[in-house]
């Protein structure tokens, strides 16, 4: 009885509203996780020509529901989830109206399930409803009105989630005119007004284009502007991805590793520039776009080579908080320290991992984002493979080791067992390492992606070892590795929910080598980061765009012309 009230509370003992919509957008997206990993498992094999269970005009929808399902439905809701709990907590207030939080909820929850069934119906032939569009869902590809719809609503309810988490703030500022920004919070409020940037133009190439296109209002429209639209939002939404695995690796992983963070002001500096960099650097996606001038695709490349070094800090920042944990652990040497570091833990051993393969992933994309070197890699497998180490290691790896932290942080239940979660985060990391690594290499021999069929044995490449039935080999073990990890992932938290609930599990986060003092007062200043953003978003897309529309019209050239 005593110890109970003697130990610190847990998130959950404080906050018992925002713990449960925590819980429940964290189910949302391990939900979603369970349904991308199904369609991940029977689209590895399928490729790699191992175990067709489908027909290859099936294909599609099997890779769109796995898109989905993984980047825009697992991810995002475990983004709303951590935002909940990192705001509340960092503020050390509640939500400023709970009944609003679950109405943004079940926006998200509503919308996606309708975007899930529309994609789902591909597989009932007597139902005429299909949305093979792919995750990047632009033109000329056309889906069920039921397909934008969703997403539309999805999105709204994100706004929403965001202006509760701006309007709680608020309140808290007029109760704390004169203090800075906690961190958590600053990271909260900058992601999203990244967020609001990027999904305007999303949300206008659906409610123009794209949704009164499927529902039979206007015949045609410009797929080169509903591209540019897209990716003017498509660059972004990838560090809205990662950004919640930012917040972990700057905000949790020190603690986890014995230490504290290195660098509260640097943690900002690199979130501003997420804010001023990533929008205007969306054509970097579009380099083999004919209807894109070079000058703009030029501009584009250099902004995003700008854009590197907020992780390059994060790099550095990173890894200096954790060997600071290790050193005043009892870590010496140049690389001795690493001994001193708790890898017996499955939160901490999963992000380092995911760090590590960031680390690969972040080099495959200097690549991508080269002009020259571009047309090389384009529209091949090396593409997957740079973005399974991005979104698919470096965040989907981060979420699932933070669960292991933050699970009985909002819940009172201790994990059900570590042992297995860190069996499940090195398998991911052994899984990712074959898959990930033969997709650039088959990238590389010129092996397309997204399609059924990349049976090259017989032209090129025909031997089985070295060559691309050897690689097939590797992507076909290691995706099942990745299946694999996914189901004990889930089995061990199913697990976790059955445990009884007990006290004692609070893990206060310590504050940083250099604190919030040591920022100057200007990083806090958001609207200055808005003002500048949005005039970068102006210089790098008003030109093109304007050049799109002249060229092809709003709604297209129109028949005949
Ligand atoms: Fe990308 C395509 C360029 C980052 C996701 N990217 C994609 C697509 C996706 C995606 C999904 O320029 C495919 C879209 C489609 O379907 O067509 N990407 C970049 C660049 C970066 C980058 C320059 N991408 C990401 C992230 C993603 C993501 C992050 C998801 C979360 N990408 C491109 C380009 C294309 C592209 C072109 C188009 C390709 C084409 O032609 O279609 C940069 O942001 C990367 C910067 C990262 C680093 C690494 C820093 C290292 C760190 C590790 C720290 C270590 C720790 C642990 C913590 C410079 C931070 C240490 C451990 C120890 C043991 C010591
Ligand atoms: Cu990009």
């Amino acid at each position: 009885m005593s110890t109970a009230i003697e130990s610190e509370p847990t998130f959950v003992d404080k906050f018992p509203d925002e713990a449960r919509v925590v819980r429940a957008a964290f189910m949302s997206s391990f939900f979603a996780l369970l349904l991308g990993a199904i369609f991940g498992i029977i689209q590895t094999l399928h490729r790699t020509d191992v175990a067709r269970i489908i027909p290859s005009t099936d294909y599609y929808t099997v890779l769109t529901a796995h898109g989905v399902f993984m980047v825009i439905s697992f991810t995002i809701f475990f983004l709303v989830g951590l935002f909940t709990w990192a705001l509340t907590r960092s503020l050390d207030r509640p939500l400023l109206n709970i009944k609003i939080t679950w109405t943004w909820y079940g926006l998200m929850a509503a919308g996606m399930t309708l975007t899930g069934i529309s994609i789902l119906a591909g597989f009932v032939d007597s139902i005429d409803m299909s949305a093979d569009v792919l995750y990047t869902f632009y033109a000329p590809l056309q889906a069920h009105p039921l397909f934008y719809a969703g997403l539309t609503v999805f999105i709204v309810g994100t706004w929403i989630a965001g202006a509760d988490w701006f309007r709680t703030f608020l309140a808290w500022r007029r109760e704390h005119p004169d203090e800075r920004i906690p961190l958590q919070t600053f990271m909260v409020l900058t992601t999203m007004t990244m967020w609001y940037i990027a999904s305007s133009a999303v949300a206008a190439s659906v409610l123009l284009f794209l949704l009164p296109w499927s529902l039979g209002f206007i015949d045609q429209v410009n797929p080169t502007l509903t591209r540019t639209l897209f990716w003017f939002f498509g660059h972004p939404v990838v560090y809205f991805w990662l950004m919640p695995a930012y917040m972990l690796w700057y905000t949790v992983l020190p603690k986890i590793a014995g230490g504290r963070l290195f660098s509260d002001p640097l943690a900002r500096v690199v979130f501003v520039l997420f804010v001023l960099l990533s929008t205007p650097v969306g054509i970097h996606h579009q380099y083999l776009d004919p209807g894109i001038a070079e000058g703009f695709k030029f501009i584009s490349m250099t902004n995003t080579m700008f854009l590197l070094l907020p992780s390059l800090l994060t790099a550095f920042t990173v890894v200096a908080s954790v060997e600071y944990g290790a050193r005043k652990n009892g870590g010496t040497g140049l690389l001795g320290w690493l001994t001193n570091l708790p890898w017996r833990k499955p939160e901490f051993t999963g992000m380092m991992l995911a760090g590590l393969m960031f680390a690969a992933g972040g080099f495959s994309g200097m690549v991508n984002a080269g002009m020259n070197i571009n047309y090389l890699i384009h529209n091949t497998l090396w593409v997957p493979g740079h973005f399974h180490l991005t979104v698919g290691t470096a965040v989907a790896l981060t979420m699932m080791a933070g669960t292991y932290w933050i699970w009985p942080q909002i819940s009172n239940k201790p994990i059900f067992s570590s042992q297995i979660g860190l069996f499940q985060v090195v398998l991911w990391f052994i899984g990712m390492a074959l898959m990930s690594n033969a997709m650039h290499a088959q990238g590389l021999l010129g092996v397309p992606r997204r399609t059924a069929e990349p049976e090259y044995s017989g032209f090129d490449y025909p031997t089985m070892f070295g060559g691309f039935e050897e690689l097939n080999i590797q992507i076909a073990i290691g995706g099942t590795l990745l299946f694999v990890s996914t189901v004990l992932f889930l089995g061990n938290l199913v697990l976790t929910m059955g445990n009884p609930t007990v006290s004692g599990l609070a893990e206060p986060l310590p504050s940083p080598v250099s604190g919030a003092e040591d920022a100057p007062q200007v990083l806090d200043n958001l609207r200055l980061w808005v003002g500048i953003a949005l005039t970068l978003v102006v210089l790098a897309y008003a030109l093109p765009i304007a050049a799109i529309i002249n060229r092809g019209g709003l709604l297209g050239p129109g028949v005949g012309t």
